[in-house]
């Protein structure tokens, strides 16, 4: 039971933070699993480019507003995410009047008014910003990913840019790059190359967000510890930004399992005892562990990459129940 077990941000309070996203939802649902268990709260869409600015002149601040007054109420820190990604933006912001993209110059000023907006809103109550999310390409040999319409329009400076916008709302906001398969070894030198370069050029940022969208089976602990290494090694600080552990291997279409089974369970729970073992390692580093979900009735990966697919990676079950895996990240 929920009420009989200890706080699992208290128990981490000596290493890291330990968030979960929220949706409008969630914090009515899971409101008592946010309260006792997690410091850190992210919004899991609602700080995004398309809710949050819909068309050129309006803003909708309202999900988010009320999130970050959730978090005011009952003390916990505010992840900021996302500010310029490839995804879920409004159509708006890439094109002219004619239906064609607009050229780098408006695209950079659309850019700046977005980030010089939403974060001076929020200055001093986001502790800080996943500034650019997921800009790095998956495989071959280009660094960037090339299907970005901020690339395709800007360039590379894309990414100085919407930092140095950034640090200019709010220079106390901890400014973070965030990717998934950043513990994979070619994409994590491609991040660390891509990040190292901009610290060279004085852009400021501060930390590296590892997505760390896992699975019971991937990747391998020594691969998880290599990235956190080589990315502590350019001296920013480390957040776990969106962790879960799928029971499924990536490429499994398998969607006929309606409950978890012993063995997924018991596996699933070495990999969280082992994962958060090496988080406590690396502490001095890595300042915020955050969960992409307070329970599995609310994960996304219902539905990703396999539509209907069911699926049990978080700490807590259906019910808001602890699961193995929370008991064995408490013990130690
Ligand atoms: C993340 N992408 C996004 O950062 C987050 O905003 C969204 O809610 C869910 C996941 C992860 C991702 C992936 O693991 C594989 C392919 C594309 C995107």
């Amino acid at each position: 039971m929920s009420e009989l077990i200890q706080s699992l941000y208290k128990k981490y309070e000596p290493f890291f933070a330990v968030g979960t996203c929220v949706s409008p939802r969630t914090l009515e649902t899971h409101k008592e699993l946010l309260v006792n268990h997690f410091n850190s709260l992210t919004s899991e869409n609602h700080m995004k480019f398309g809710p949050i600015h819909p068309t050129p002149d309006t803003y909708d601040f309202t999900q988010a507003d009320r999130m970050v007054a959730f978090a005011k109420e009952h003390s916990k820190l505010v992840r900021g995410h996302t500010l310029v990604w490839h995804n879920q933006n409004a159509p708006w912001v890439f094109q002219d009047e004619g239906g064609g993209f607009v050229g780098k110059d408006v695209l950079l000023k659309r850019m700046e008014e977005h980030i010089n907006t939403v974060v001076s809103r929020y200055r001093g109550a986001v502790y800080c910003w996943d500034v650019v999310n997921e800009a790095v390409a998956d495989s071959g040999p280009d660094v960037l990913r090339q299907k970005s319409p901020w690339l395709e329009i800007i360039g590379p400076e894309f990414i100085e840019k919407a930092f140095e916008y950034a640090h200019a709302a709010d220079p106390d906001a901890l400014l973070f790059y965030n990717d998934y398969n950043e513990s994979q070894p070619d994409k994590r030198d491609k991040i660390y190359r891509l990040v190292r370069g901009l610290k060279e050029k004085g852009v400021p940022i501060h930390g590296i967000g590892l997505q760390a969208h896992w699975n019971i089976h991937w990747p391998s602990l020594d691969d998880i510890r290599e990235a956190i290494e080589q990315y502590a090694s350019l001296g920013l600080q480390l957040h776990i930004t969106e962790l879960d552990m799928s029971m499924f291997a990536f490429e499994d279409r398998r969607t006929d399992l309606a409950e978890p089974t012993a063995e997924m369970l018991e596996k699933q729970a070495e990999r969280y005892e082992q994962v958060f073992a090496l988080f406590r390692e690396y502490a001095g580093v890595i300042t915020n562990v955050t969960l992409w979900g307070a329970a599995d009735d609310v994960t996304w990966l219902h539905n990703f990459p396999v539509r209907g697919r069911k699926n049990w990676p978080l700490l807590f079950d259906m019910q808001h129940k602890p699961k193995p895996a929370l008991e064995r990240i408490m013990r130690f």
